[in-house]
């Protein structure tokens, strides 16, 4: 039986050391889109080939929705699902180690489905200490977007025990259902609100990186890839997204951090 998103804080990593890491978010894999699948699934092929990454790390939002990891029970070979499963799965085998975080569209992501694919889930925020002593601060991105009191409301509403249970306990089509009102919301609200409302707050970016001792923050989310410096000095790396005809990732190691 799956543990869904942040009931069971303890169970998730809060803290990661590795030697280097290739690191994406924001593909929305759906199965309106199985190009995206093919195309996000060559890269992390590709960039695992010639990169070599010790830990690959997707930082939330793999997916456009995930309604709960029984869906794995009756997903196709061909599904998104399955094919992102059986990809991580042989990355695995293959000594390149998968994490990944919760987004706000795939939050209900759980053991079930972290175990089939050999992954770890990371808590958000996590702290990534790579080997040259570099400390990064991993999140996905949206519980910094404070200026957005809608949205947190809105999200501390759906991380509760209680929402999640009585979610996961409907049927899968009615559940699909209720994952497809939730995606035109927030579509409707993102055409409505200002950039700078639904970006992440320096002041709080700054004060989480510092709070947790880290040297700089990584995040996605925002849809806005680049990297910035924060009010306190530290830069602020943001991971691109997945529309057509964006995509790719940064690859962190003892060099530091580089776009790619
Ligand atoms: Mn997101």
């Amino acid at each position: 039986m799956s543990t869904p998103g942040e009931s069971q804080p303890g169970a998730r990593q809060a803290a990661l050391g590795t030697r280097s890491a290739l690191l994406c978010s924001d593909i929305h894999l759906s199965n309106d889109d199985p190009e995206l699948t093919d195309r996000f699934l060559g890269w992390l092929e590709r960039e695992s080939i010639r990169l070599k990454p010790e830990s690959i790390i997707i930082l939330g939002d793999c997916f456009d929705a995930w309604i709960g990891d029984d869906l794995l029970d009756t997903a196709g070979p061909n599904t998104c699902e399955t094919r992102l499963v059986t990809c991580l799965q042989q990355l695995a085998q293959r000594g390149h180690a998968p994490y990944i975080m919760h987004g706000n569209r795939d939050f209900l992501l759980g053991d079930q489905f972290a175990n089939a694919c050999a992954a770890t889930l990371l808590r958000d925020p996590c702290v990534l200490s790579i080997d040259s002593g570099l400390k990064i601060l991993l999140t996905h991105g949206d519980q910094l977007c404070t200026a957005d009191t809608d949205y947190q409301a809105f999200r501390r509403q759906l991380r509760t025990g209680p929402w999640q249970t009585d979610f996961l306990s409907k049927p899968l089509a009615q559940r699909q259902e209720v994952a497809r009102d939730l995606r035109m919301q927030s579509e409707h609200e993102k055409s409505v609100k200002s950039m700078a409302i639904m970006d992440v707050t320096d002041a709080d970016a700054a004060f989480l990186t510092d709070q947790l001792g880290a040297d700089l923050l990584l995040h996605g989310h925002t849809h806005r890839p680049g990297r910035s410096v924060m009010s306190n000095g530290k830069l602020r790396w943001v991971l691109p997204d997945w529309a057509p005809p964006h995509g790719g990732g940064l690859w962190v190691d003892a060099a530091g951090i580089q776009a790619i």
